[in-house]
Formats: C-alpha cells, structure tokens, sequence
C-alpha cells in the first residue's frame, strides 16, 4: 500500500507533466484548481490526511508536502511568466510595421482653374500699383445701376438680367439685389477715399440668364479702377496693354474698339490676337481673328461728380473683364459649364 508521502510524489510528477503541456492562460487556471485548488485541489486533499498520520510518517511527510507545495509554486509562477512573454511577442509580431512597404499617397487638392486665373490677374496687375478690395455680393440698386449712370427705365439695364431680392423701399421699389457686375465697386471705393486711386476688385457676380457654353449665371469678374490728375486714354491703353502681355505672352497684340458702356466715356472693347489662328481666323475667335477680353473706358464724368470728385480735375479709367473666360481662352476649354459641374476629371487637369 503506498503511503502518503508516495502519493504526494507521484501528484508532483502528474503535475509537472500537465504543467508541460499547458499552452494558454486559461488552461494554466485551471491546472491550478486542479492541483492547487483551496477546496479540492488534488495536493490540499492529500495534505488534508496529515494530522491523522502517525508521528514518524507524519514528519517525512509533512516534508516531502513543503517540498511539492513550493515546487508546484514556483513551477506555475515561471510557466505564468513564460506564457505572459509568449503572449506579448505573438501581440508584437501581430501588429507589426513593415517599414519597407511604400507608404500611400496623401491626396492633395489644388487650386480651382478660376482662383489661380485670378491670382494671375491681380499678379499682373500688383506690380501696377493696383490693390485689391472687395465688396458685397448682396448689393444695393443704387451702387449696381443708379450711381453707374443706369436710371430705372434705361434701357443698359437689359443688359444685365437681375436677380432682385425681396425688399421695398418708400416707392414700393425693390433695392436690393444680387451683384451684376463688380462695377458698383467703383463708386463704393471713390466714395470712400480722395484720388489717387488704383484698385482691383476680384468677386462673385450673379445674372438671370439661361447658361450656355460661354455663359453662366453665377461668374467672377475683375474690376479694375484707376482716377487722378491727368490719366488719359493713353494711361488706359498702357495698363492695359502691360497687362496682356504679361498674363498672355510677349507677342500678344492688342485690340481696342468703341463699345458702349453708361458709366464710361469714350467706352471700349479690348481684344487680343487669337492664340489659335495668332489672327488669321478659326473656330475659337469665330474666324475674326480676335478675342474680345474685356469691356473698358474713361471713368464718366457724370459717375465722379456723383462721388464728389471734380472732373475738371480728375480724370481715371477702368475695366471689368470675366476670369472663366480668360481661363477658356488660356486653356482651351470649350465649355464654362465645366467649371463649376464639381467634375474632379476636370478640376485636377489644372
Ligand atoms: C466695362 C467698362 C468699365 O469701365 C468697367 C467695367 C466694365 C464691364 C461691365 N461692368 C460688364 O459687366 N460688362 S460685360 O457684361 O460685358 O461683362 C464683362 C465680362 O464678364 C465679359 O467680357 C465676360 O468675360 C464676362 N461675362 C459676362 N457675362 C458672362 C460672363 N462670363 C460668364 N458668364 C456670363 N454670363
């Protein structure tokens, strides 16, 4: 019959083995209830039979159950250890970066074609002496027709098919509307400060008209003022001229023909030599040879008067041209609807 002391060497070699084969937390709790287990653990069971030993049994025995209860200790303290590391190098290896992989690309927007074309425009004009201000969207009747010489029944208004806003004034008239064009920035600066005067005026504009391939009925224009003693037409054709070799190329030519305007006199159109044909006539200029880019002239005398400028001592000119335009012309789009569709195969050519 084998005695206490052989049954606790053989439960520390059962548990060793098992101990062995222990591959996982969970499993190492439960060889733990199974060996070392408070209430029926297999070596508390044993040590339990002690105090009903005979005094010489008793003492080998209670030696040999220190012995095992430290062994089974320590042994389950190193194998916790062991797969706690295990457990840590699988987690390290599971979330490692390969460094050497090629990284993804950021996607990086860009510039929309009509900021850049009017970034380019004001950069030709800065070096000038032409500073940029801009104004209201939502714009006052008065700044938009009235102060440009265009009373209510004239007939320049049909010109510029508007977008009234719901408001009435004392005559049960509506004041405000949306912009036309950036040419009630004229009179707002001129108001607002004594000659000299030099600006740029970039913004939104807003018309009633059905859009086609060269119109749309939200568009920017850039507006372009200048008034002191003494500017002539010269002064006019000069800047302007600067400016279309500058944003156009060296060898650009230069039309300016009559046209009419209400708040300019003598009003003008300017155009430049086709870059298609260079003037000879093709599709793009409708075979004249010529691209009209915008509409100019001498500030009216009419307009200054009403800012309190003197005309018989101050004289200015200026100009209103359409970037979407300019970038058409530059880039061959055949469509101003592309411009705003939001098509990103369009946008990210530029
Ligand atoms: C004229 C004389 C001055 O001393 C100062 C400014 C001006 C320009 C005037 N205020 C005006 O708006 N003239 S305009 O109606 O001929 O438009 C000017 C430019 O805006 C055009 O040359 C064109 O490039 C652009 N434009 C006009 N309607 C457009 C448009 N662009 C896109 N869509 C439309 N519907």
């Amino acid at each position: 019959m084998s005695t206490l002391t052989d049954e606790l060497i053989d439960v520390e070699t059962r548990a060793l083995e098992e101990l062995g084969r222990v591959a996982d937390v969970d499993a190492l709790e439960q060889w733990r209830v199974t060996y070392q287990g408070r209430r029926h653990g297999r070596l508390p069971n044993l040590l339990e039979r002690l105090p009903a030993l005979p005094v010489e049994e008793r003492r080998e025995a209670g030696r040999q159950a220190n012995r095992v209860r430290s062994a089974l200790e320590s042994a389950y303290t190193e194998r916790r250890a062991a797969l706690e590391r295990a457990h840590v190098t699988q987690r390290l290896s599971a979330e490692a970066i390969d460094v050497t992989l090629p990284g993804r690309r950021a996607h990086s927007g860009g510039l929309h074609p009509t900021t850049r074309t009017l970034r380019e425009i004001i950069e030709a004009f800065r070096p000038m002496g032409f500073r940029v201000v801009e104004g209201p969207e939502v714009e006052w009747d008065y700044y938009n027709f009235e102060a440009l010489n265009i009373p209510a029944d004239h007939p320049a208004r049909d010109q510029w098919d508007t977008l009234w806003l719901d408001s009435e004034d004392d005559e049960g008239k509506r004041p405000l509307l949306l912009r036309t064009h950036t040419s009630p920035m004229q009179v707002r600066v001129m108001e607002a400060q004594q000659p000299p005067v030099r600006v740029l005026v970039p913004g939104r504009v807003f018309r009633h008209e059905a859009t086609d391939a060269s119109h749309e009925s939200v568009f920017f224009q850039v507006e372009g003022l200048a008034v002191d003693r003494g500017v002539t037409f010269a002064d006019l054709k000069g800047t302007l001229y600067t400016f279309a070799r500058r944003m156009f190329g060296p060898d650009r030519r230069v039309r300016f023909r009559c046209d009419f305007f209400p708040f300019v006199e003598p009003g003008v159109d300017m155009a430049i030599d086709c870059f298609g044909c260079r003037g000879a006539g093709c599709r793009t200029c409708g075979q004249s040879g010529w691209l009209e880019i915008m509409g100019a002239g001498m500030v009216h005398p009419g307009v200054l008067k009403r800012v309190g400028y003197d005309p018989d001592i101050y004289t200015g000119f200026a100009f209103g041209m359409g970037p979407e335009r300019i970038a058409m012309l530059r880039h061959g789009i055949d469509d101003i609807r592309h411009f705003y569709a939001n098509d990103l195969g369009f946008l990210e050519q530029f």
